[in-house]
């Protein structure tokens, strides 16, 4: 069969990410977007050599609807559910059958179901090839589902060989499945369960040398996002695994809970390995929002003492927060915009709570009759779909804008900015990485374009930074960034 496996961009109301490094590709005249979604390789890996696979990421690419697959497979998030009903629309109009898997058409399959011929319920790894058997012999059902949780010792390496890798920032990664932690908001260990399964390191580094074997020429190192919820949940795995990446030449990122700030082996380990920031949900500065949660795990450590801790390894803290769980107030916003400025936490996720289908925050909603919106594609953090505690929505909404424009606006970036300076934050990279000359002045000739703009507090910040842009201790890349979260952070 000819299969198509499509990533769907977000719907029209949701037309801006956090991530979606909508002004870094017109910054660089491309369309480069942040990453693949690794189910898709994963799919493809898992797909027996007589079907032929092409796969349409619309972050980067339209559509070729001109070509006429068997079969279509899509995945789908909650935010992104909308716009992948609306490609599956498409082709079922065109007689194509259609399959949809992944977070949202697992937790919510009915819904799912009114918009294709078929949902995939769990993970693919132990079904997909039965469904495609069945798909080939006109006998495709309505639901399959994963009959348990995969080994993920037991499967191939995601087949990333049919990706556009070029136009992505990060390749993706993913060593273990599953979070010990049971937290309202999370639809994590719904799916992937609480217990950690991981691969073998040897699986692991095996994707790894795939990576550095086959990367742009443009790249020093490869740079990976390694998509595990908590990367330090199994301690033995983590430090076999950061202790064979040191010969692989990798710049990292990660997420891991709070509690590796008190490990100095593990973080010197990993800063020796590549690691060069780690992305920790601290969620709220509230303890009795911390309970509500059930993220007891972030009340046993001081926030600015354990970012400091991190930091002093040279790994940035990405840090995430949640606005509008119950006791917050129209206070809160105040508080974390002083705590994110005092920590100087450099590219903070603020997001607005949203009760995604399938968590116990959501069934609470739902109770409280509370959830005053379902279209999904309101369910991106950015939109306030449900009646808060203590504010009203509209409170929330203004709340969390003000949060986002304060800690990107170009004077508080631009503070920010000199205090890792500084303290040459980057020497680490800067050493191992270099950032080639030609880059930074074709950076700076192109910073000199924008200056021509009405966004003068754009302007300003450019004027200020392009003396420095060919300062040793800079990185334009995290310039870019930041420049980036300011364009997304006056969108939204
Ligand atoms: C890595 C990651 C990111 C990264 C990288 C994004 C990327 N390119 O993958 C970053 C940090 C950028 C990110 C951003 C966001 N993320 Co995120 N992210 C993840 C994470 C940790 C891993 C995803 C992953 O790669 N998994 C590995 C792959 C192989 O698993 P999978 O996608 O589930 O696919 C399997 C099955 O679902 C199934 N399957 C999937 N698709 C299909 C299709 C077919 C046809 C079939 C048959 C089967 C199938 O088979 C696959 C193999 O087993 C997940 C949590 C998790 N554990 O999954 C959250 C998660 C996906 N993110 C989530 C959220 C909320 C976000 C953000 C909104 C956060 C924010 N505030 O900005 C943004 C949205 C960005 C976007 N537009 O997608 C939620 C989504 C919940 C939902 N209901 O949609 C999750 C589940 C975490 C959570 N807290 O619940 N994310
Ligand atoms: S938020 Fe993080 S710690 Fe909590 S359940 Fe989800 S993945 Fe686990």
């Amino acid at each position: 069969m000819n299969i198509a496996l499509i990533i769907p961009r977000l719907s029209d109301v949701s037309q801006r990410s956090f991530y979606d490094f909508k002004f870094g590709a017109r910054f660089l005249g491309s369309r480069k977007h942040i990453s693949y979604l690794l189910a898709i390789p994963t799919l493809v890996s898992l797909t027996p050599p007589e079907h032929a696979v092409r796969i349409f990421d619309e972050n980067i690419e339209e559509i070729d609807y001109s070509w006429k697959p068997d079969i279509v497979g899509i995945t789908a998030r909650t935010m992104f559910a909308k716009r992948a009903y609306e490609i599956s629309e498409k082709y079922r109009s065109m007689g194509i059958r259609t399959i949809m898997g992944g977070i949202h058409p697992s937790m919510c399959p009915e819904d799912s179901l009114l918009h294709c011929d078929c949902v995939v319920i769990g993970e693919a790894e132990e079904i997909w090839s039965a469904v495609l058997e069945d798909a080939e012999n006109g006998r495709l059902k309505r639901i399959y589902e994963a009959p348990k949780h995969a080994d993920l010792r037991a499967y191939p390496i995601p087949d990333r060989s049919a990706l556009s890798r070029r136009n992505y920032l990060l390749d993706i990664v993913q060593t273990t499945k599953g979070c010990p932690f049971n937290c309202e908001f999370c639809s994590v260990h719904a799916f992937d369960g609480q217990k950690i399964r991981s691969k073998t390191v040897e699986q692991v580094i095996l994707e790894i040398q795939y990576l550095n074997s086959t990367k742009s020429r443009y790249k020093q190192k490869i740079s990976v996002f390694f998509a595990d919820d908590n990367i330090i949940a199994d301690k033995a795995f983590a430090r076999t695994l950061f202790t064979a990446l040191k010969d692989h030449n990798v710049n990292w990122m990660c997420q891991a809970s709070i509690n590796i700030s008190q490990d100095s082996d593990l973080l010197e380990l990993m800063s020796a390995s590549g690691c060069g920031a780690i992305f920790i949900g601290f969620e709220s500065l509230s303890g009795n929002n911390l309970d509500m949660m059930n993220k007891g795990v972030n009340q046993r450590y001081e926030y600015f003492g354990a970012i400091k801790k991190i930091q002093s390894h040279g790994i940035l803290v990405h840090s995430s927060f949640i606005l509008g769980y119950d006791c917050d107030t129209r206070n809160t916003f105040d508080e974390l915009i002083n705590f994110i400025q005092e920590a100087n936490l450099l590219m903070p996720l603020i997001n607005i709570l949203t009760p995604l289908p399938g968590t116990r925050l959501f069934k609470r909603m739902e109770e409280e009759g509370r959830i005053l919106d379902y279209d999904w594609s309101k369910y991106d953090t950015q939109h306030v779909v449900f009646r808060p505690a203590r504010m009203s929505p509209d409170d929330l909404l203004r709340g969390y804008r003000k949060v986002l424009r304060t800690v990107y606006s170009f004077d508080s970036t631009l503070k920010k900015l000199k205090y890792y300076w500084a303290s040459d934050f980057w020497r680490g990279p800067n050493k191992s990485d270099p950032v080639k000359p030609v880059f930074r002045f074709l950076f700076a000739l192109r910073l000199m374009t924008l200056l021509i703009s009405t966004n003068t507090d754009r302007s300003r910040f450019i004027l200020k930074i392009l003396p420095l842009v060919f300062d040793r201790r800079v990185r334009v890349s995290t310039i870019l960034a930041l420049m980036n979260n300011n364009d997304f952070a006056f969108a939204v």
